[in-house]
């Protein structure tokens, strides 16, 4: 059972007309991104939050394990209806991956970089994940995006992550974190309707990527490939060189050649 949210997180939301202000706070599920699907799929709103202390079976993309210690981590998972397409829904994971940047800046001065598709790092090493999945459901599509964000314990060895605390060299709340990341997401979220919403959304993941101008393995479906990042295009997609041609991926792993200048 969820605690009451304002008691467990106390969250200075923004009132009841904030979009993220359905915040459900459970001390232990299976996967937030999974409790989440089930509310899409009988039609919760856009907007609602779920949150855990402690997952049993949370997941990274391709079936791989997200691993955190309970009470270590910010566990989370929003659920949209963005007016997007198909091939646009890349941008779901470009949006929250932004706005858990914003959140460690704000509340923990320290600024990752992001790794495409889905990994914030700081120098190098794994801080977090995005997973953004999508549900069918009564009221149509809902896309699920779930964030774990190492806040007090990060996986062993050191090289294959950190924590934000780590990095800090102080204590950091992740309620308070919470707070800060649905403030911003629910800004770049009613941003991303306007204009040059698509294009701002990008322009922003661009200057935070940790991926762009470096030679990067490409691993997907289909084979491996070598080559230099060039470009993420407006819906979200990496652009590589490769062999002299440039080609679009939607979706793949991939892996730095060589260290980069990846600051704090
Ligand atoms: C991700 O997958 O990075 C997406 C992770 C999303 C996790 C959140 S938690 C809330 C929500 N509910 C869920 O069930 N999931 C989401 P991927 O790019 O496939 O990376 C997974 C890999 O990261 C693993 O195979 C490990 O190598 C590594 N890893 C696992 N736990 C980690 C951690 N705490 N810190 C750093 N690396 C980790």
């Amino acid at each position: 059972m969820p605690d009451d949210p304002a008691t467990r997180a106390g969250l200075p939301v923004r009132g009841a007309r904030a979009l993220f202000s359905d915040v459900r706070w459970f001390a232990e599920v299976r996967s937030t991104n999974s409790v989440l699907a089930e509310l899409g799929r009988r039609a919760a709103p856009e907007g609602v939050v779920v949150v855990a202390d402690h997952q049993t079976a949370g997941r990274g993309r391709l079936g791989r394990r997200w691993e955190a210690p309970a009470g270590s981590s910010l566990l989370l998972s929003v659920l949209l209806r963005p007016a997007l397409s198909v091939a646009e829904l890349p941008l779901t994971t470009l949006l929250v991956a932004l706005a858990a940047c914003d959140a460690c800046v704000d509340v923990a001065r320290v600024s990752p970089l992001l790794k495409w598709p889905n990994d914030l790092t700081v120098a190098g090493r794994k801080l977090g994940g995005v997973l953004a999945e999508t549900v069918p459901g009564p009221d149509g599509r809902a896309v699920i995006v779930g964030l774990g964000l190492n806040v007090t314990w990060a996986p062993s060895p050191p090289a294959s992550g950190v924590s934000l605390e780590q990095v800090a060299g102080h204590p950091v709340d992740r309620s308070e974190l919470l707070a800060a990341l649905l403030r911003h997401l629910e800004d770049r979220y009613r941003a991303l309707d306007g204009r040059h919403g698509r294009s701002d959304l990008v322009a922003a993941y661009r200057a935070r990527s940790a991926t762009l101008g470096r030679a990067v393995r490409v691993e997907r479906e289909g084979g491996v490939l070598e080559g230099r990042a060039v470009d993420v295009t407006p819906e979200g997609h990496l652009v590589a060189e490769i062999a002299g041609r440039r080609r679009v991926f939607a979706a793949a792993d991939v892996i730095h050649l060589r260290p980069g200048g990846e600051g704090l």
